[in-house]
């Protein structure tokens, strides 16, 4: 598939005035207070927990590093209308460390984002929910480089090397995704918006904590050695993809599968803090 740049041309939503992601200017923000703090349910569950386990199977899917959550996982609060069951995880990242997260925070990105996505329970699957106005809540992470590893990421980290190719999958358990979010729920920035990879369903109720997380460079190496197949690549190449060998169709790394900022059109991002 073809870059950003010629999405609308096969799905025409993908030109709509409502698309993620989208910088942030905190400084033409508008404080909401009905914004308060999110309910994480299980998510700080381990299959040690004697009742459900924390199940989670990662996949590389060629665009992303994903990962299906098993368990029963929700969202609620943080200003959501109802319960948003939680469906999966994934990142967006780059080849170098100025590039990689999707949204900016006053025109900076970060090397790795996190996109926890819900659906709302009212529409029984991800599926059904995906192109309702208020089908999707997606929870954005964006990940700053530290020295040391985080040892929240670890387990993640250590799972890559089993879905190193294009459509490989591991089932594991003991990944507290809990740990992976900021400790502070209540601050966050929120919009209206879409996915961010075709169709661009305007469904996704955004939320991105202010608070961002810690990834070590040799942590974001293992997913910078992910790979992707030449040709099922979604996003662009950003002009500067490592490619593993110089031979058509053969395998390349997966990295930069972000897409460009969004014109806000009419939107305000609003604020749950001052
Ligand atoms: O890019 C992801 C896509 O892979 C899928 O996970 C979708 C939800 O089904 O969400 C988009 S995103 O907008 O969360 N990046
Ligand atoms: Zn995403």
């Amino acid at each position: 598939m073809s870059g950003p740049d010629n999405w609308p041309v096969h799905y025409p939503k993908c030109r709509g005035e409502q698309q993620s992601p989208v910088n942030i200017d905190t400084h033409s923000c508008l404080y909401d207070p009905t914004l308060t703090d999110f309910t994480l349910i299980n998510f700080n569950r381990t299959s040690s927990s004697v009742d459900v386990g924390c199940k989670l199977n990662f996949t590389n899917n060629g665009h992303s590093a994903s990962v299906r959550v098993m368990s029963d996982m929700a969202v609620e609060g943080g200003g959501l209308d109802g319960r948003y069951r939680t469906a999966e995880f994934h990142f967006h990242w780059g080849d170098m460390d100025d590039v990689g997260s999707e949204h900016a925070v006053d025109g900076a990105k970060y090397p790795l984002e996190m996109h926890v996505v819900s659906y709302a329970e009212k529409y029984g699957t991800l599926m059904n929910a995906m192109e309702k106005p208020d089908g999707l809540a997606v929870l954005g992470v964006l990940f700053h480089i530290s020295e040391q590893d985080n040892p929240a990421f670890a387990p993640l980290a250590d799972t890559l090397q089993y879905i190193h190719k294009a459509g490989e999958h591991r089932t594991v358990d003991g990944v507290q995704l809990r740990s992976l979010l900021p400790e502070d729920t209540s601050r966050f920035w929120r919009y209206a918006g879409s996915l961010t990879t075709p169709r661009c369903y305007e469904s996704v109720t955004w939320t991105i904590f202010e608070q961002p997380q810690k990834v070590s460079v040799k942590q974001l190496s293992q997913l910078r050695h992910l790979l992707h197949e030449e040709g099922h690549f979604e996003a662009h190449d950003h002009g500067s993809a490592h490619s593993a060998s110089d031979q058509p169709n053969s395998p390349s790394y997966l990295v930069n599968n972000w897409r460009p900022l969004q014109p806000l059109h009419k939107r305000r991002v609003r604020t749950s803090f001052r």
